[in-house]
């Protein structure tokens, strides 16, 4: 099956045996009866296992090209999950720059349980090696990262992970499955702010991981199970139909983000622009091999290079919103050094890149010639 078919059908052959609807009913149930203690349809107590829920993993793994899907109750809860595969003692070797939630769960949370974390940059994946000691257990990569839209050589990143035997999760959430296949380039763990463009409508908060390897998800339902930060039903059947336009939406997506892109690079109160579509982006010729177009998230600095010149940008825009979160039908702008990335200490942001005048759009799918006249107006 090809992508397109896969968003729409993947995993979903033969969901409602009782009618044959083409949607899988809302399972807003939190028990199944048994027949006799542990006979049952499949079902015991939705923690465990629900049947929408079952739907919606099966689609994610199947747009993932993996054999395995889990559906957590956030990004961040997927994300925990998989450090809970980890003992203190273990060391993780993540990318600098990443969102800066997944920062904070790294240094204020599992920190503490004594896990040591490393924040590299992986523009050159070879600066990975240096981190690696016989504690290393997990190497985190996000790629376009959030927000400085640098972009990681995955392939490269599983050749060194698969040489020491250690685990390669990618935070997918910017590219989506439908411009990088993470699994495909020798990735292990594939993790998803779903709250974004998967569920794609700005409307439910939820988080997933795709593995193939059945013995790691194994242990990951294990974790789902018994620390329990499950989605609920309806989420579930709201993601599941949010996929279903993912193709779509995502084609737009890119579109609209090329063209502000562009238009950008091209006015004169703006200073750099980060778009890995950009023939002088450092790592274009990466994001050209492994991802089938750039995505629709772009960031920006003002040419005034202030605080107040990015609020007041941000303050003015009218078709944009100013908000956080990304990935939905409408187009958002953010302050991350303020509102995403406010976790991160001022010194660590602005090594990445993560400046005061530093501003984030979610390129949306409206008509990209509002979207301009609205960005042109705000930057005048
Ligand atoms: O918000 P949640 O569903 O828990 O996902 C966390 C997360 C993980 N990874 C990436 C790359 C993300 O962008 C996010 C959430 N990001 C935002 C809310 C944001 O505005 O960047």
């Amino acid at each position: 099956m090809k992508f397109n078919t896969k968003t729409i059908h993947g995993g979903q052959h033969n969901i409602d045996p009782a009618y044959n609807s083409v949607m899988p009913p809302i399972y807003q149930t939190t028990t199944y009866g048994q027949s006799s203690p542990g006979e049952h349809k499949g079902f015991e107590y939705s923690r465990s296992g629900n049947p929408t829920r079952a739907a919606l993993e099966r689609s994610i793994a199947s747009i993932e090209n993996g054999d395995y899907g889990l559906a957590f109750s956030s990004g961040l809860a997927a994300i925990d999950a998989v450090l809970k595969l980890l003992k203190p003692g273990d060391e993780v070797i993540s990318t600098s720059d990443l969102y800066g939630g997944s920062y904070r769960i790294f240094t204020r949370i599992y920190e503490d349980f004594g896990i040591k974390f490393h924040f590299v940059g992986m523009e050159n994946v070879a600066n990975i090696e240096k981190f690696i000691n016989e504690n290393t257990k997990l190497v985190w990569v996000e790629t376009p990262t959030n927000p400085m839209m640098n972009i990681i050589d995955i392939k490269a990143a599983a050749a060194i992970t698969q040489k020491h035997n250690l685990l390669l999760a990618v935070d997918n959430t910017f590219a989506t499955p439908y411009l990088q296949t993470p699994l495909d380039l020798g990735a292990d763990i594939i993790m998803h702010s779903a709250t974004k463009y998967l569920g794609g409508h700005s409307d439910v908060v939820m988080g997933s991981l795709v593995v193939n390897d059945k013995s790691l998800a194994q242990k990951l339902y294990f974790i789902q199970n018994a620390s329990g930060a499950v989605p609920g039903p309806q989420d579930c059947f709201l993601v599941l139909r949010g996929i279903k336009t993912l193709h779509l939406r995502v084609q737009r997506h890119c579109e609209n983000g090329r063209a502000v892109a562009h238009f950008l690079k091209s006015n004169s109160n703006v200073d750099k622009v980060y778009w890995p579509g950009f023939e002088d982006h450092p790592n274009h010729q990466i994001a050209k091999k492994q991802m089938s177009d750039y995505g629709g998230m772009v960031s920006f600095t003002t040419k005034e290079g202030t605080l107040e010149s990015a609020i007041n940008v941000v303050s003015r825009v009218k078709i944009f919103t100013l908000a956080e979160s990304l990935g939905g039908v409408e187009s958002l702008a953010g302050h991350p050094a303020s509102m995403t990335h406010a976790s991160i200490p001022k010194k660590d942001r602005e090594k990445t890149g993560v400046v005061d005048s530093l501003i984030r759009l979610s390129v949306g799918i409206e008509d990209i010639d509002d979207l301009i006249a609205d960005l042109a107006q705000a930057l005048e």
